[in-house]
């Protein structure tokens, strides 16, 4: 089936249920959230009784400025209440049912699951699914949806969309910028979008105590790998004693690739008892399987896993798999 087919149907099978159950992957980023907001705004505007959320709360800056943030809800697992034949159940932007809400895999009949996603790892859960790694964000997705479903752009739905699409593909700048996520964009831009207004609410740091976590971050930037691999580590202690969220690391991963003869980059933070990594690549390298073999998926060029390793641990498990799968021949004067 075509994708405009696809998406017409999903469209169709979206009109006819009345009660959208919007969730979102854990740790929320601007795809799943821009997106979300998008989704609830078209669902309300089309009469529907709508309501989302997700594993974790909605996390800053996207809580400040996207419309519905206040109505989403984190949930421990999902609300009995929900599993109603009238009911879709709406997943976006989560490539497998654990990371999203504690009950999805269980099934949620008589409710109907759509699953809308743009991760090449996806596993195909649910009763409806629309997946296109091709994409560069659900955001974008969804915009592809409400077009085939006639769903009118209120500013609000557009500047869910751009978020999505803007934080998803590095402002035009990653492997998945699209001819399609320009068009969407020029779009919303049309349609009254202020990018210079979004870029300072999407990327704007809260305090100068957050450059200092991101120097403490750059200053222990090390290249392993034959300097192929830039990584760089924050333990709990860094967090507390500059009273920054963690949120304050948002986009740090990506500043790591950046270093001249480096495709990978790979950002350890110390979460408790658990470390979680970020990984990012960029030209034709790939971290999702790396990401995939410590638990954890994503994107090709942006993946993340959680390890239940102590800081020390975690940082002698990824030199060694970096030593095993990245390592070249260090090149002298590169
Ligand atoms: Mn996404």
């Amino acid at each position: 089936m075509s994708k405009a087919s696809s998406l017409a149907r999903l469209a169709n099978t979206l009109a006819l249920l009345p009660r959208w159950r919007i969730l979102v992957h854990e740790k929320p980023d601007g795809d799943a959230l821009g997106g979300g907001s998008a989704l609830v705004c078209w669902g309300k505007a089309l009469g529907k009784d709508v309501s989302w959320g997700g594993p974790d709360p909605i996390s800053p800056p996207y809580d400040a400025f996207l419309s519905m943030s206040c109505e989403y809800r984190a949930y421990e697992e999902l609300p009995k209440e929900w599993l109603r034949d009238d009911t879709a159940i709406i997943v976006i932007d989560t490539s497998a049912p654990p990371r999203s809400v504690r009950g999805i895999e269980d099934g949620v009949s008589p409710a109907t699951l759509i699953n809308i996603d743009h991760h090449g790892d996806n596993t195909k859960f649910g009763d409806v699914v629309y997946v296109d790694d091709k994409a560069s964000a659900t955001s974008e997705i969804l915009w592809d949806l409400a077009e085939a479903g006639g769903w009118r752009p209120c500013i609000e739905a557009c500047i869910g969309v751009y978020t999505g699409i803007v934080t998803d593909c590095g402002h035009f700048t990653y492997a998945n910028t699209t001819p399609n996520a320009h068009r969407v964009a020029a779009r919303l831009l049309e349609l009254g979008v202020k990018p210079q207004e979004l870029d300072k609410r999407i990327n704007s740091k809260g305090s100068v105590k957050e450059l200092h976590l991101w120097g403490k971050a750059y200053s222990r930037v090390a290249l392993i790998g034959g300097g192929r691999v830039a990584f760089t580590w924050l333990s709990d202690d860094d967090f507390q004693e500059l009273g920054v969220s963690r949120y304050s690391t948002e986009g740090l991963a990506n500043e790591l690739v950046k270093v001249n003869g480096v495709d990978v980059g790979m950002l350890l933070t110390e979460e408790g008892d658990c470390v979680r990594v970020s990984f990012r690549a960029r030209g034709k390298t790939s971290v999702r399987e790396l990401a995939q073999r410590l638990g954890g998926g994503g994107h090709p060029q942006a993946a993340a896993c959680r390890l239940h390793l102590s800081l020390s641990e975690a940082i002698d498990l990824i030199k060694e798999e970096v030593e095993r799968l990245y390592a070249r021949p260090f090149a002298p004067g590169r």
